[in-house]
């Protein structure tokens, strides 16, 4: 029996809308005015000069991960969206079957990527997703609009964090946690990520980007075709629930990021909850997501010297109003 239309249903595919009801998690934190009433930038704000220079201390061996998978469309997206679609205009083949360069002896390929800016390894911008009529710091929806014309994200864009996430990086390995890959809809509570953290004698600390294992890509990968991938994709999906937001205030992390499809647990067991993990990290505490992480060899080599924390250059690219950017995010040990 396929899933996947009662999984689509229930998650609003059809006519998905990521503005939540007005004034369901009104009783939450919030980091509204905490850095000034026409603050763009949320919880990046966190990572200071003196933070960096300690991440930089973290560095020991050298050693390099990319958290990112590979930018094709082979990889996990939401079902609501296209993979990215890599287009080649000018080839090596072109010349081989006669074509001559305007350039003499000179020869280019060229290429282009189509892609929703959120189908890959990516961050979230606050401009991204919230509930009733506002974004953070009161920001009016209104301000989110077309582009190019209309500018895009003409409050909120990506580009307000185009130096950030450049500091300390803490891999919570949930999936060492529980022992193996989380069941599929699995909600990750606060009680799994101080339990992780616990086993894995790791702290966390303020502008810290926080990056969750849950193994959701890597089982991705692990399917054999396109029908498979399309299933599971559709299907729930481990990830956190609201209370590890609330952790996350607490903590005063910059970016909350995963190696699943949305970081939240989709769909959230308590359908009044659907997709309030995203309004309350990125309108009320303006704190940044990353989604569609890839943590494998990190996770390896964290468990090999019990050191989870290192440093990370996790700077999203330069978009005038966009909602979200693609990027590689470097671990460095
Ligand atoms: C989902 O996949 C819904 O999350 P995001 O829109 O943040 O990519």
């Amino acid at each position: 029996m396929t899933r996947l239309p009662s999984i689509a249903a229930s998650l609003g595919i059809a006519s998905i809308s990521l503005a939540l009801s007005l004034g369901a998690f009104a009783d939450k934190p919030s980091n509204w005015g905490k850095w000034g009433k026409d603050d763009e930038r949320g919880a990046a704000n966190y990572i200071q000069p003196q933070q960096i220079v300690q991440a930089a201390k973290l560095i020991k061996s050298g050693k390099t991960f990319s958290l990112a998978i590979p930018l094709d469309n082979t990889g996990p997206v939401f079902p609501s969206r296209i993979a990215p679609q890599h287009i080649m205009v000018a080839t090596g083949a072109d010349y081989t079957a006669g074509q001559t360069s305007p350039y003499g002896n000179a020869k280019f390929a060229d290429d282009y990527i189509y892609m929703p800016l959120q189908g890959s390894t990516q961050w979230d911008a606050l401009s991204h997703a919230w509930y009733g009529d506002t974004l953070y710091n009161g920001v009016d929806q209104g301000a989110i609009k077309s582009a190019p014309a209309a500018g895009g994200a003409t409050k909120l864009g990506i580009e307000n964090v185009k130096t950030g996430f450049v500091g300390r990086g803490v891999l919570i390995d949930v999936v060492a946690y529980k022992g193996g890959s989380l069941p599929e809809g699995y909600a990750i509570s606060r009680a799994d990520i101080e339990g992780a953290l616990k086993k894995q004698k790791s702290a966390v600390k303020e502008g810290d980007v926080v990056i969750i294992r849950t193994g959701v890509v890597p089982d991705y990968y692990k399917l054999a075709g396109p029908a498979e991938k399309m299933q599971f994709i559709a299907s729930p999906q481990a990830g956190i629930d609201l209370d590890v937001v609330d952790w996350a205030a607490e903590s005063k992390v910059s970016g909350l990021a995963a190696d699943n499809i949305a970081l939240e647990v989709i769909p959230n067991p308590s359908p009044e909850k659907t997709f309030a993990v995203h309004g309350a990290l990125l309108k009320d505490l303006g704190i940044y997501i990353g989604e569609i992480w890839w943590l494998e060899e990190l996770a390896a080599d964290c468990a090999a010297d019990g050191r989870y924390e290192f440093f990370l250059a996790a700077q999203p690219l330069n978009i005038t109003g966009a909602v979200g950017s693609p990027l590689n995010p470097i671990a460095v040990k």
